[in-house]
Order: C-alpha cells, then sequence, then structure tokens
C-alpha cells in the first residue's frame, strides 16, 4: 500500500489545530496531530517543506521504518517542532494500518488491558467558593478525579484559573494560549503561592472528604528546595500527583525533591523523547510520565518511553489538554487502553466548533473515557467545516515578577 498524497491541514475552530491526512493507493487514509500550541506553523512547514515530499510513494505499512527514517535522516535530533511533525506521520500510519486491519487500533497494540481510562478533569476558581463549585460541576459531569488550581491572594493572573469563568461548556475551563497579536502576561510570586496552597487543599479535603483522586500542577515555578516544601507540606492531603513542580529541563532537580517528599511527581509535558526521561525513570525520580502522543514522535515514540517506565513502576498521566487535537487524544486513548502501566488521563472537553471539525468516537461514562470500536482512530475529519475556520495568530501567556523579572510560565 502506497502513500500518494499528504496533506497539511491547518484550521482553528476553537483554537488552532494542524492535521496531516495521508493517503494511499488503496483509498485508505490516516489522520496525525501536529499541533505543537503557539508554534503552530512551524510544525506546518517542517512537515509540509520538508517531510511530504519523503513520504511520497512509501510503503504505508511500513510505520516503524517510516519513524527511523524521519529521525534519523534529518540529522538534528529531537526537539519539540521535529518530533511534534515526526508524530503527526507515525499516528496517520497507525491509523491507515488499523483500518486496513478493519480493527480499533489498541487492538494492534496488544488489545485492552482495561475496560476503561481513567480521566481526571480541571477544577479550578478564584476562591475557595467558585473552587467548590467548580469540583462539583466536575463531579456531576462524570469526573472521579480532579486537579485543583486557585488563584493565590496578590497575584492578579495565574495559570490553570479563568480570570473571568464564562458560561456553557468553558465555565471552567482554562485555555491558556489566546488569539492574539502579542502573548497575555501572567504574574507569579512563588512565596506567595507556597504560603497559600496547602490550606486550599485542606479546605478541598474537609468539603470533599478523603477518597477522592486530588491533583495539583506547579507548572514549572519553583527551585529544587521549594518544590520540596511544597511537596512535603501536601502530604497530609494525599495528592495523587504533583505536576512540574520544577523547570523540565533539569532532570537533576527531582532528585532532590524525591529526598524530601513522599508526594508522587509526574513531569514531562514538553519532553519530547526517552532520552529527556533517562535519569528521571532509571533512578525513580517520578511516579507519572506526562508526555503526549502528540509530541514525542507519536505511538511510535511514546510506546518507546512507556515500556521503558513500565520497568521501574513508572506509569502513565498523558497530557490531553485541548490543544491536543481529538486525532491525538484519540491516539492516547488507544495506547492508554493496551499499556499494561497505565496511570491516569488528563482529559478536557473540545468545544462544539472543534467537534464540527473533527468526528470523534469516543466515549466518556462513569469518569471511564474509551476510544470507542471504529476501525482505526475513530476519528474524521471534515475539510469544509475546517476550511471555515482558518488559522488564527496565537500566543501562550508568560509570567513576570513583581519587580518586571521574567519567570518560567
Ligand atoms: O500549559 O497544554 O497540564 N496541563 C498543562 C497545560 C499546558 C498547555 C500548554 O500548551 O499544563 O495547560
Ligand atoms: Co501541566
Amino acid at each position: 500500500m502506497r502513500i500518494t498524497a499528504a496533506d497539511v491541514i491547518v484550521s482553528s475552530p476553537d483554537r488552532n489545530f494542524v492535521t496531516l491526512q495521508i493517503t494511499t493507493d488503496e483509498g485508505i487514509t490516516g489522520l496525525g496531530d501536529g499541533t505543537l500550541n503557539g508554534r503552530e506553523l512551524a510544525v506546518a512547514s517542517y512537515l509540509q517543506d520538508h517531510v511530504v515530499p519523503l513520504l511520497i510513494g512509501r510503503d504505508a505499512h511500513r510505520i516503524e521504518d517510516a519513524w527511523q527514517f524521519l529521525y534519523r535522516s534529518a540529522y538534528w535530533r529531537r526537539g519539540p517542532v521535529t518530533m511534534t511533525a515526526i508524530a503527526a506521520v507515525d499516528v496517520a500510519l497507525w491509523d491507515i494500518k488499523a483500518k486496513a486491519a478493519g480493527m480499533p487500533l489498541y487492538q494492534l497494540l496488544g488489545g485492552a488491558s482495561r475496560d476503561g481510562i481513567m480521566a481526571y478533569g480541571h477544577a479550578s476558581g478564584r476562591d475557595l467558593e467558585e473552587l467548590f463549585d467548580s469540583i462539583r460541576h466536575h463531579q456531576e459531569a462524570g469526573f472521579r478525579s480532579i486537579r485543583v488550581q486557585t488563584s493565590v491572594p496578590g497575584i492578579d493572573a495565574v495559570y490553570g484559573v479563568p480570570s473571568q469563568p464564562g458560561a456553557g461548556e468553558k465555565r471552567y475551563d482554562y485555555e491558556p494560549a489566546q488569539r492574539t497579536a502579542l502573548p497575555v502576561e501572567e504574574d507569579w510570586d512563588t512565596a506567595a503561592y507556597l504560603r497559600h496552597i496547602p490550606s486550599v487543599f485542606e479546605a478541598v479535603r474537609s468539603e470533599f472528604g478523603a477518597e477522592v483522586p486530588l491533583l495539583h500542577d506547579g507548572h514549572h515555578r519553583m527551585t529544587p528546595i521549594q518544590a520540596a516544601r511544597l511537596g512535603k507540606s501536601l502530604e497530609p492531603y494525599d495528592l495523587f500527583w504533583l505536576e512540574d513542580c520544577t523547570p523540565a529541563e533539569n532532570q537533576e532537580a527531582l532528585r532532590l525533591v524525591r529526598q524530601h517528599t513522599t508526594t508522587p511527581l509526574a513531569i514531562g509535558e514538553v519532553f519530547n523523547s526517552v532520552w529527556d526521561y533517562q535519569t528521571l525513570i532509571r533512578e525513580q525520580l517520578i511516579d507519572y510520565v506526562r508526555s503526549s502522543v502528540t509530541h514525542t514522535g507519536g505511538i511510535s515514540g511514546l510506546r518507546k518511553i512507556l515500556d521503558f517506565a513500565a520497568q521501574y513502576q513508572v506509569k502513565s498521566g498523558l497530557h490531553g489538554p485541548t490543544d491536543i487535537s481529538p486525532v491525538g487524544m484519540a491516539a492516547s486513548l488507544h495506547l492508554d487502553l493496551a499499556i499494561h502501566n497505565f496511570g491516569i488521563q488528563e482529559y478536557m472537553h473540545h468545544g462544539s466548533l472543534t467537534n464540527e471539525v473533527f468526528r470523534q468516537s469516543l466515549t466518556f461514562e462513569d469518569g471511564l473515557l474509551h476510544p470507542g470500536e471504529q476501525p482505526g482512530l475513530g476519528v474524521e475529519i471534515d475539510l469544509a467545516a475546517a476550511a471555515a475556520h482558518p488559522y488564527q495568530p496565537a500566543y501562550l501567556p508568560f509570567n513576570r515578577l513583581r519587580d518586571g523579572t521574567v519567570h518560567d510560565w
């Protein structure tokens, strides 16, 4: 089965998405997600200008060969743009192979290891009242596990908390990328944050009880000793995980955090290869791998990381914000269902315009996700709907401290 065409589709229904559609001479098409939030056109160009010419005429069944060829022949290894472009090709080829086999993709990955995929949702609020309301709202929507983010007294705009909760489906969803000409500035003060957060978890535990799994995202802002202190101070509240407590590029930083706290640690949404995890996994410095299929070279890339992690009792907690397209989310769900070392899956509902562009087969019942039983990924794209929503410039926010210094966001 030969590849006859590969089309890069950039569309902005509720936000920007880059999608690769590969077509074969047998008429089977496959979709891959190539969305890199805030840098979408870099991946679109990488695919269009450098990868598509290499795909035409290749055997669509040779997925591992395509992966190794794109990784090694580029010479310039790794990096988010390259690994996201490789992911788009890899996932589209898995979609094609599974459609050709007449099976949902998870069957080709070894079959289901569980009945459904435990998902966590994002609760947030500017104060406790709003936060409790958001937690209840998520529980009513079926989420059994909840990420908790709140405002911090003295900080005006903070990661994870909408400054103005809206109506309907977007009520509590914090969408960091803004379709504006320049990045939005948020504020940060680590000392104020460290003083405030333990009291929030104390209040949440006393309101919602001991059993509900609670998660928190530190979003790369602390030094190792600050992160160690936060992990220790949150131990009484039994977190499922503390995510991205230090900037992710320094693996050694997690050693110090680990020596001081039993709060489980998760990291890796900005990682793109197994080498970003080498020390973290081998020394068992983390508990959960936070990568997405979309940013780690696809199913072939992420499966290598998760198999390595499994040998050290490190589990999956795949990244699932709305900037992973429905195509990337479906790929994650097929992998979640098949692997043995599954932990949890992040899940935010996509907006209604996105669901018009991408027809999804996933289900969410009783807190459990399932990718569905359609052959392939189970996602189809409506090209006319995609074309009706052209690309719009968008940026992620950034942080400044009180004195104006740029800080990690
Ligand atoms: O900031 O997806 O855990 N989830 C997150 C996300 C990320 C965005 C970046 O594109 O940290 O909100
Ligand atoms: Co995160």
